[in-house]
């Protein structure tokens, strides 16, 4: 893994699938808050679950331009996969070109497969993950390398 800049409080963009489907909202909600106390969520609206109703307010272009702002700010991105998304790939690959760290986590017993294009870019590390206990070791250990925190 490339040596990142340490910051206090990390800019973190959360990436995982709106319209490709909600079914994980519950699960992006915990990884959010957990990541909370790292860094800066840019994106935390994606774990909400009333978020289909309450974004309706914003248009199309709205929701796009505000998500490559946020983007833009990002020092990593941290994607949760397991849900298929078309917004999660699309945000995937544009901050692969921007050179900003990214990384997967997908859900090893959900069935799914996941798809070539993610698992087998080099300049994504997935992180797979059983449950939440899982998650947070694999998020504690990618953390420490963009936050000044020690790992005990
Ligand atoms: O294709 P998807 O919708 O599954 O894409 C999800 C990804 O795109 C997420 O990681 C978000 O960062 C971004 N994204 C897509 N839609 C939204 C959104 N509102 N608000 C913020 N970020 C979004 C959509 C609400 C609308 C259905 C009323």
């Amino acid at each position: 893994m490339t040596t990142a800049t340490k910051h206090s409080r990390p800019a973190i963009y959360f990436a995982g699938a709106i319209r490709g489907g909600r079914d994980d909202a519950k699960i992006y909600a915990s990884l959010i808050d957990f990541l909370q106390g790292f860094g800066q969520v840019l994106t935390s609206h994606v774990g909400d679950e009333t978020l289909l109703a309450e974004e309706k307010f914003l248009s199309e272009g709205e929701i796009f331009q505000r998500d490559m702002k946020w983007l833009a700010q990002a020092d990593l991105v941290i994607a949760e996969v397991t849900t298929p998304s078309l917004g999660v790939g699309y945000e995937l690959a544009l901050a692969e070109k921007r050179g900003i760290p990214c990384f997967c986590l997908f859900r090893r017993t959900s069935g799914v497969s996941l798809s070539a294009m993610i698992a087998g870019n080099p300049s994504f590390t997935i992180l797979p993950y059983l449950d939440q206990v899982e998650a947070e070791q694999q998020l504690v250990r990618i953390m420490a390398g963009f936050a000044d925190i020690t790992i005990p």
